[in-house]
């Protein structure tokens, strides 16, 4: 019997979509999951009819392959991974290659690749994104690890990756723990879009009365012009016109108002902070989730805290696609996305990962979530300008930045106002704010700390470290 092209590990919803895919474009696979029956499952149904066996043990499962075995591991990331890499490991052999596509933290992948290093075989972190729907027609990947292991996969992962004009949704990301790096980037930038469309949608609700549909709408409106053109804006006008068969009435006004999240999120915000970048839009978001989460203390404490009641002001109307209310969404987004390069640049040049800025906007450009027009003005950004400080003055973000500040300035102050927390909008307004800003009142900052402990301070005036006795 000849040996299999590709194997897959964990046929959880990501491994199952991600080994048809492989077999579609001429890959004969072999699967293992931990759990057996879910294999037999699979080869009865969706995968009944193809060139994929499945294999009750690992040891089975590395017979079946050709060598060198390219293996791709879709398990729970964590000690799950671990545990797969432990039981498979003495069956590889040299050149042999292992492939994490889980939502790894980074950093357990550069412990991965030092402890494997000794080892003969490859190993390769890489970030996944798409979803289901994404593994199954074509997903965004981010590998990372040598550049060599890469080759060794580049055609299999070229022919099952989105395709975009200019491309392969594919690219090699850089050593180490790299491409799981970046993919956790892209889901932080997933987190602050999908608040900042959550706070226009509430504020159409609440300020403008309107309903799902007429939001749907808007969004199907957004979602035509060259600003917001998105997977997520799209996704949004599905999740709002979606109606409960038992009653007709709109899923999203029965969903309980508490969101998950399950790492990647918070990773990001904690790499920002080590790495010293800011990322507001993205941490107000991941607040936003945590905040979510306190349904029982919000409802008490709605009975017991005052605030001003909910009050109209000018949103725009759907004709004009709600104009100050798009200028906000625009403005939001676009810091989302600043502070996600911004936080890579500066992994890049920490980790010397050495991320090619343009070729990642490139692959985000199709298959994952955060998929959207405006990812070919960052790559045109980067492109233009490699050593680009901040997305934000790019000539055509910054004449972004200039037509919509009024929009979005309107938006907060209101919503402000109305008592309707608008924790992404307003923080990404401030952040904008603060970036444009030469002098800011980080001196008064200087001088309390210097008074306290003896900081010392720069001056503006003049060269050196001073320090002043403040309290003489
Ligand atoms: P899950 O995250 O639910 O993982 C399920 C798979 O992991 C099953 O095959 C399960 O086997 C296996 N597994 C577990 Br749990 N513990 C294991 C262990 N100790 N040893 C061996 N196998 C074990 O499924 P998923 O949603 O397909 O996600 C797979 C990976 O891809 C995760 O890391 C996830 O974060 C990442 N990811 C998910 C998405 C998405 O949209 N869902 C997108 C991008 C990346 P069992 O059947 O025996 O329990």
């Amino acid at each position: 019997m000849s040996k299999a092209h590709f194997g897959l590990i964990g046929l959880g919803v990501m491994g199952e979509n991600l080994v048809l895919n492989a077999e579609r474009n001429g890959f004969s696979s072999v699967v293992y999951n931990r759990t057996f029956s879910k294999t037999e499952a699979f080869l009865q149904g969706r995968g009944s009819g193809k060139s994929i066996a499945g294999v009750k043990n690992l040891q089975d499962f590395v017979k079946q392959l050709e060598r060198p075995r390219r293996i791709l591991m879709m398990v729970k990331a964590g000690p799950a991974t671990d545990s797969v890499i432990q039981e498979i490991s003495p069956f590889l052999q040299e050149g042999d290659l292992l492939i994490d596509g889980g939502n790894s933290e980074f950093r357990d992948t550069e412990r991965r690749v030092s402890e494997l290093e000794s080892k003969s075989f490859g190993y390769i972190g890489m970030g996944v994104s798409g979803g289901s729907k994404g593994a199954l027609e074509g997903p965004s990947m981010m590998p990372g690890g040598t550049k060599s292991s890469y080759k060794a996969i580049a055609n299999l992962l070229g022919k099952m990756a989105a395709q975009v004009e200019d491309g392969p949704c594919v690219t090699y990301i850089g050593p180490g723990g790299s491409g799981h790096f970046v993919k956790t980037v892209h889901n932080g930038i997933e987190y602050g879009i999908e608040q900042i469309l959550s706070e226009a949608y509430d504020l159409m609700k609440r300020v403008g009365g309107m309903n799902c549909d007429q939001i749907a709408d808007v969004m199907a409106f957004w979602n035509s012009t060259e600003e917001l053109s998105s997977y997520l804006v799209e996704i949004t006008e599905v999740c709002l016109r979606a109606t409960d068969p038992d009653d007709g009435e709109h899923v999203v006004e029965k969903i309980m108002d508490k969101a998950g999240q399950k790492g990647t999120g918070l990773w990001t915000v904690m790499s920002a902070l080590e790495l010293g970048a800011p990322v507001p839009t993205i941490y107000s978001a991941l607040n936003a989730r945590v905040l979510s989460s306190l349904k029982q203390q919000r409802v008490n404490a709605q009975e017991v805290l005052n605030g001003p009641e909910p009050q109209r002001f000018d949103l725009g109307n759907v004709e004009n696609g709600m104009a100050p209310l798009m200028d906000a969404v625009v403005m939001a987004t676009i810091a989302s996305y600043a502070q996600g390069m911004e936080l890579m640049r500066l992994a890049s040049s920490q980790y010397n990962y050495n991320l090619d800025m343009p070729s990642i906007a490139q692959i985000w450009k199709g298959g994952c979530i955060i998929r959207s027009q405006l990812l070919k003005r960052i790559q045109d950004a980067f492109t233009l300008n490699s050593q680009l400080p901040n997305l934000l003055v790019d000539p055509w973000f910054s004449g972004q930045v200039n037509n919509r500040h009024k929009g979005l300035s309107i938006v907060v102050a209101g919503a402000m106002k109305a008592g309707i927390p608008v924790p992404c909008l307003s923080s990404s307004l401030d952040y904008i704010n603060s970036y444009r800003t030469s002098r800011l009142p980080q001196n008064l900052v200087q001088a309390m700390r210097d008074c306290f402990g003896s900081h010392s301070y720069e001056r503006v005036d003049k060269e050196g470290v001073f320090h002043t006795e403040w309290l003489d």
